[in-house]
């Protein structure tokens, strides 16, 4: 690690409001990290991270799997939510006890009472991978918050408005941060810039990154 992360213990507990309902927790995914990253490994094994073409015909710098009921997918079809993993033909791996009680905790600890999140995408960000903006605008029931867990390499998350013109905030996202919005914030544009390469003690040279949905 390039830059040891001094500052951490002072973070951890702190809430950041980037909107009225939308929120980073920060740290509040530390307590459970070495239950979730085991059950990261053994998901992968089920439905293996790969890069996605979006409608525009881009292949995406993030590698992506999926682990619940519905899995988010995308290609020059357009995006969707699905039951099937496109890559297998099966379902999509159980979503584990951990991420469900994590994200909902992290969604009470928001305002968001009784969660129940049935998708779960997961990214992969390599060095200089990226997330241009965009809305997440695919679930069924937009009165359901996004709960995103962070772990491994710092990102620098661009949170925007409701149009995609309108300015948008930079916030370093670190390991174990979870950020919860809903609400008024839910269609707020938003997205990661190229990820630095500067390897995490646990994670190493990758950034993951896992967002609880209701999708259906
Ligand atoms: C990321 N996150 O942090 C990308 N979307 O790598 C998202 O696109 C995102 O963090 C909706 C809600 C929370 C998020
Ligand atoms: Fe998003």
């Amino acid at each position: 690690m390039k830059t040891p992360d001094l500052f951490e213990h002072e973070r951890i507990g702190q809430r950041e409001f980037l909107g009225p309902q939308a929120v980073v927790l920060r740290g509040f995914a530390l307590p459970r990290v070495e239950a979730l990253l085991p059950a990261l490994a053994l998901l992968q094994t089920a439905s293996p991270f790969r890069h996605m073409v979006t409608p525009g015909g881009f292949t995406m710098s993030v590698a992506l799997t999926n682990c619940g009921p519905l899995g988010w997918t995308t290609d020059r079809r357009g995006y969707r939510y699905s039951p099937l993993d496109p890559d297998t033909g099966q379902p999509w791996p159980a979503m584990p006890e951990v991420f469900a009680v994590l994200a909902r905790e992290a969604a009470a600890a928001a305002g968001f009472d009784d969660f129940q999140p049935d998708a779960c995408l997961i990214n992969r960000y390599l060095p200089g991978a990226r997330m241009s903006l965009h809305q997440d605008r695919n679930e069924r029931d937009l009165g359901a918050p996004v709960v995103s867990v962070s772990l491994g390499m710092t990102a620098t998350f661009l949170f925007g408005g409701l149009a995609r013109a309108d300015k948008a905030i930079r916030i370093p996202l670190y390991h174990g941060d979870v950020v919860v919005w809903g609400g008024v914030d839910r269609l707020r544009f938003h997205g990661v810039l190229p990820l630095k390469d500067d390897p995490h003690p646990v994670l190493g040279r990758q950034r993951i990154n896992f967002t609880l949905r209701k999708a259906g």
